[in-house]
């Protein structure tokens, strides 16, 4: 039986990327034959990846809609990218991920985009035998992942940060800043801090830079509890909040991180306190102090919490972050269609 394969490949590009790499298909629409049964294919031998962004780790390439059998791996057969000799690839027959790593991106080939794009270029789909004629629809979806970048949060997703350079910007226009900042048009937060190893990653960003976070204690609405509250600059609200720190952004908007033994209303030495149970603080010993009126939070480039006046004018940028994602940013999608399943398409 002679059976043929025809690849359609559609794109789903992102928008208003930051600092990432992308990969972009040569060619959108080709057929090839797998023929005979058993016969593989290179997914896009002319797969581009820009130069743009930062080192690459890990590429996910996952396969799907595949059928028990299926499989994708890159080989050296077509390209002598020098990545093969540090790279590793694994593939999850369950899930159809294929998992390609740079054990050591900072200092080895990860650094050169074109090596990545070489190896990527011999990606190859191995149909399962006896699956070819069913009217059936595979993917392959790209995800670039740069060292550094992304965090496998405990909430289960995967959480994205960066560090965005605007050079005296202050708390109350970082806020809506880091909410236009889009990761593959998923919508952005001003940074929030669950966890000391979120702290090393968000910190992380910016070494030895200062930056703004998402923590306030100038807040509107309930006091002391685990929500509510956004912020409002006004003096009777500081009044009553101060000394309460709250995360005023993200999915821990609303959620108290600290409070100050000493608070009382209009008391501002609030240096020792309590962290909320299972939440996250990093103050050295002498924060957060108040001094004179301070009620945003930052990183110092020191690489700890601090207050500042919310109009500071020379903190360096802020710290976004991308939460809640069930998934990797998505890059490109390749549908891999039966021929004759074009005739009956009524059945996709
Ligand atoms: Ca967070
Ligand atoms: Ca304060
Ligand atoms: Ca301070």
């Amino acid at each position: 039986m002679k059976c043929m394969l025809g690849l359609f490949l559609v794109l789903f590009s992102g928008t208003s990327l930051v600092a990432a790499r992308t990969l972009t298909i040569n060619n959108p629409v080709r057929r090839v034959s797998l023929f005979p049964e058993g016969t593989s294919v290179l997914v896009d031998p002319g797969i581009y990846l820009n130069s743009d962004g930062g080192i690459i780790q890990t590429v996910l390439c996952k396969l799907g809609g595949f059928k028990s059998g299926d499989l994708i791996a890159v080989t050296t057969a077509n390209a002598s990218p020098n990545l093969s000799s540090t790279y590793t690839q694994s593939y999850d027959a369950v899930t159809g991920i294929l998992s390609i790593t740079d054990p050591n991106p900072t200092s080895g080939e990860g650094a050169s985009g074109a090596t990545w794009e070489a190896l990527l270029r011999t990606l190859r789909f191995y149909p399962a035998t006896g699956n070819l004629s069913q009217n059936n629809v595979r993917t392959v979806e790209y995800e670039v992942l740069e060292s550094g970048s992304y965090y496998a949060h405990p909430d289960g997703t995967y959480h994205f940060y960066d560090f965005i350079s605007s050079a005296g910007i202050t708390w109350p226009d970082a806020k809506p800043a880091a909410v236009s900042q889009l990761w593959y048009g998923k919508v952005g937060y001003l940074g929030t801090i669950t966890s000391s190893d979120e702290f090393t990653f968000m910190a992380g960003q910016a070494p030895g830079t200062s930056g703004w976070l998402a923590g306030c204690d100038s807040m509107s609405g309930s006091l002391g509890g685990t929500d509510g509250g956004t912020y409002a600059l006004s003096a009777a609200t500081d009044t009553l909040s101060e000394g309460y720190w709250k995360w005023d952004a993200g999915p821990e908007a609303g959620q108290l991180f600290w409070t100050a033994n000493t608070h009382a209303a209009g008391t501002h030495s609030d240096k020792t306190g309590t962290t909320a149970p299972g939440r996250y603080s990093n103050w050295p010993g002498n924060q957060p102090d108040n001094s004179g009126e301070e009620d945003a939070l930052q990183i110092t480039s020191a690489g700890a919490f601090n207050d500042l006046p919310v109009d500071y004018g020379i903190v360096a940028g802020y710290f976004v972050e991308w939460g809640g994602m069930s998934e990797l940013a998505t890059v490109v999608t390749i549908k891999i269609q039966n021929r004759n399943a074009l005739k009956h398409s009524a059945g996709f």
